[in-house]
């Protein structure tokens, strides 16, 4: 079970799926399957875990590596955590490795994070530079598993259509059902609230980009703009997401590729060490910033 930094527990609180909601049956009893049972469990258990976490220390946008890893350790480190995520698989850009090929690679600082999410790598032997290989189907769904085993809480099929901002600071999140932008329909959205929120949704960096639509110039980056990522150059690309990931707006922080794109760092390709070094600076700073504010 997780535990607050106060010790509260958390299970309970956070509408936990695997809490214990009924009798036990007796062994050897015939099991009676209810279609109507089926459908209640699922709505009950869905709505138990979506309506505790309205409130969130942390929303995260983008359940690609970058998002995956700052819910790991936003949430192991106690902070009600929750990741919305547009399409119906989690796990972003990273299955399809490079052009497809299902590899990726890592550079030596990154493989200590796969390290920790027990995610094999073999070293890279056309590259004598410290760069490893890993297969990019383990990888995610390791990345998924650990986010969730942490204690955070992912939201798939969910598109975060825009923003709420009081008094020149990011509040929280706009959502809608995937399925309602995609078939266009004109229902409204809700909302879910957050003292910090991470813009982790990839190359469009889309959160940063309505907070600019609905305030005008008013991030941090040298135009007050998202400047948009540059052209590929892995080496400076990997190095400058780490530096990127950081408050861009009050409130609101970017990782991954996002983080790039909104300060105009260069792209990459398919080498992933950055984008879980990402998640991870970009949790910390998270981190720093929400127990400041206690
Ligand atoms: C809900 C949304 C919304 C929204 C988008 O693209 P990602 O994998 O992002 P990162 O930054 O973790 O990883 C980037 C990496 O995959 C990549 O593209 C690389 C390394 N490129 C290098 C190169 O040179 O091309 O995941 C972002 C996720 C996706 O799953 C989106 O569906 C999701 O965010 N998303 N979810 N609401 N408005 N917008």
């Amino acid at each position: 079970m997780q535990q607050e930094a106060g010790g509260q527990p958390r299970e309970a609180e956070c509408g936990s799926i695997y809490m214990k909601t009924g009798p036990a049956f007796a062994e050897g009893m015939p099991v009676r399957i209810e279609e109507a049972d089926i459908t209640k469990s699922i709505l009950n258990s869905y709505l138990r875990e979506l309506s505790s976490n309205l409130q969130l220390d942390v929303a995260i946008g983008g359940a690609g590596p970058s998002g995956l890893v700052a819910g790991y350790y936003l949430a192991r480190a106690g902070f009600r955590t929750a990741i919305f995520e547009r399409k119906l698989s989690v796990g972003g850009g990273m299955w399809g490795g490079g052009m497809m090929f299902n590899r990726i690679v890592i550079q030596e600082e990154g493989k200590a994070i796969l390290d920790e999410f027990g995610v094999r790598c073999e070293p890279a032997e056309e590259a004598p530079k410290g760069l490893h290989v890993a297969n990019s189907v383990e990888a995610t769904s390791a990345l998924c598993v650990g986010a969730l085993k942490a204690g955070a809480r992912i939201f798939n099929l969910i598109t975060i259509e825009d923003v709420a901002i009081r008094g020149g600071a990011m509040v929280g999140l706009v959502i809608n059902w995937s399925a309602v932008e995609m078939a266009k329909l004109h229902v409204d959205p809700m909302v879910v609230m957050a003292r910090k929120t991470i813009d982790a949704t990839g190359h469009d960096s889309e959160l940063c980009r309505m907070v600019e639509r609905k305030m005008g110039p008013k991030l941090r980056t040298p135009t007050g703009k998202v400047m948009g990522e540059g052209p590929m150059w892995a080496e400076k690309g990997e190095k400058a997401l780490v530096r990127n990931s950081k408050e861009v707006y009050p409130n609101l922080f970017v990782a991954g590729m996002a983080a790039n794109a909104v300060l105009g760092g260069p792209r990459m390709g398919p080498i992933f060490g950055g984008m879980l070094l990402s998640g991870k600076a970009c949790a910390e700073r998270v981190t720093a910033a929400l127990r400041q504010a206690r």
